[in-house]
């Protein structure tokens, strides 16, 4: 693979958003979905929407959502937390904030549509694609190729919840003055070197999307580190840019949370050590499978899962698979399908395989890009997999490797 030169997209016409990546759309014979919502009981819920139902107080800064925030604070280690609506207005705001004057944003093609969406969706800013490292994360080296004097900030991807190269990125950065937003969504209550993942860069953006490791239905967060003043800025964002009844002080829009969210919010937190660790037991019978059979063809990175100074939370279970005639991605997709297995093919098709996105970037600089979202299978993982649940993706999995190698 190539190094990954850089890309300048040049906006030209509106990029319609696709529905939804992954060649799915809902299969009502899959036995082992991809993901399960980790959700409160009944009986856990209901005061809570009593009380919410007899206070008459459903929105805007309400007493949920803030104590949700001081929560959050807590479990991420990040100082600075604002809820917000969703992951994708997360991102609109903060790149909002942090760049109310525009300009070009060095960032990843691979990755879920939301991610390049918002900066292809803002007038005033300019995506630069670059390519990924080998870890499916912004490579540093082609993000500092790519910068020029137009280059304001880096919007960076922990893909799958592995932690991109921060170290490199922010050398980058402070070398050229550039901002970093950290697209955090897969990433929710990661810590890196005793920090929570949250507090890099300028600011993070987490989503709570029910199909993540913690959600609120819909839902997501935007968080700092030491500085708290762009949580303060970003709260004014979400709120319409109205500081108080008398005060508009910039262009806001609507990002706010509402009470029932943060509720179901306040009851996953507590469930969600319990559920980091089923999908981390999952992880562990499919990394004994795959160092057993040990795959020539096959990319895991495994080297994440040893590392001490890491703490992960098992949100996905990436295979790279190296394409020959008769076992690819594909074929696994299909066959594994077929036998009522979700598996996902994360995230394919990406800016180089979408026509839509046609003259925003040059074919051919997104080797890495192109071939991962060619090549990646995600394996189901989530809290309520059983041990036979894991024994099965694997016994299917392996009944096609076996026939075909
Ligand atoms: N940045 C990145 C890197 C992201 O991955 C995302 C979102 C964002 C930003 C934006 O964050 P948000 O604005 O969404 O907060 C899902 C999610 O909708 C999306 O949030 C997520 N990334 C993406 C990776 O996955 P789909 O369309 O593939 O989800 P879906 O409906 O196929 O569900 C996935 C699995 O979860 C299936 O096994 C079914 C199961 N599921 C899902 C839902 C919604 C359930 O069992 N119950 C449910 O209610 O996008």
């Amino acid at each position: 693979m190539g190094s990954g030169a850089m890309t300048t997209i040049k906006k030209t016409s509106h990029v319609a958003p696709r529905a939804a990546p992954g060649g799915k759309r809902v299969a009502t014979d899959l036995q082992i979905r991809l993901n399960r919502p980790l959700l409160p009981e009944i009986q856990d819920l209901l005061p809570y929407l009593k009380d919410i139902l007899q206070n008459r107080w459903v929105t805007n800064d309400g007493k949920y959502v803030r104590t949700l925030e001081q929560k959050l604070a807590d479990y991420l280690k990040c100082p600075g937390v604002a809820l917000v609506t969703n992951g994708t207005v997360g991102l609109d705001l903060a790149l909002r904030a942090l760049l109310p004057d525009g300009g070009d944003v060095i960032t990843t093609a691979y990755s879920f549509p939301a991610t390049y969406h918002v900066l292809l969706n803002n007038p005033n800013i300019t995506p630069v694609f670059v390519d990924i490292d080998d870890n499916y994360c912004l490579d540093p080296e082609a993000v500092a190729d790519a910068v020029t004097p137009r280059t304001r900030a880096i919007l960076a991807v922990h893909t799958y919840g592995y932690p991109c190269d921060h170290e490199r990125l922010e050398a980058v950065a402070r070398e050229n003055g550039l901002l970093i937003i950290y697209d955090a969504a897969h990433a929710f209550g990661v810590i890196v070197g005793g920090r929570g993942i949250g507090t890099l860069g300028d600011v993070s953006v987490f989503s709570f999307h029910a199909a993540k490791v913690f959600n609120t239905l819909e839902g997501g967060c935007v968080t700092s580190g030491e500085s708290t003043e762009i949580i303060d800025r970003i709260r004014l964002f979400r709120n319409f840019g109205i500081r108080n009844e008398d005060e508009i002080v910039l262009c806001g829009l609507n990002g706010k949370m509402d009470e029932i969210r943060a509720v179901f919010g306040l009851l996953n937190l507590r469930l969600v050590d319990e559920a980091i660790t089923k999908r981390k037991r999952v992880v562990t019978r499919y990394l004994s499978y795959f160092e057993a059979l040990s795959p020539p063809d096959i990319t895991i990175r495994v080297h994440f899962y040893l590392r001490e100074d890491l703490v992960l939370n098992y949100s996905y279970f990436p295979i790279l698979i190296h394409p020959s005639r008769h076992f690819h991605r594909d074929v696994v997709y299909t066959h594994m399908r077929a036998s009522g297995i979700e598996v996902r093919k994360y995230f394919y098709p990406v800016v180089t395989e979408s026509p839509i996105y046609e003259g925003l970037y040059h074919p051919g600089r997104l080797q890495r890009t192109a071939y991962a979202s060619r090549n990646i299978l995600c394996l189901p993982v989530h809290h309520e997999m059983t041990e036979e649940d894991c024994d099965r993706v694997v016994e299917v999995f392996d009944q096609l490797y076996r026939r075909t190698h």
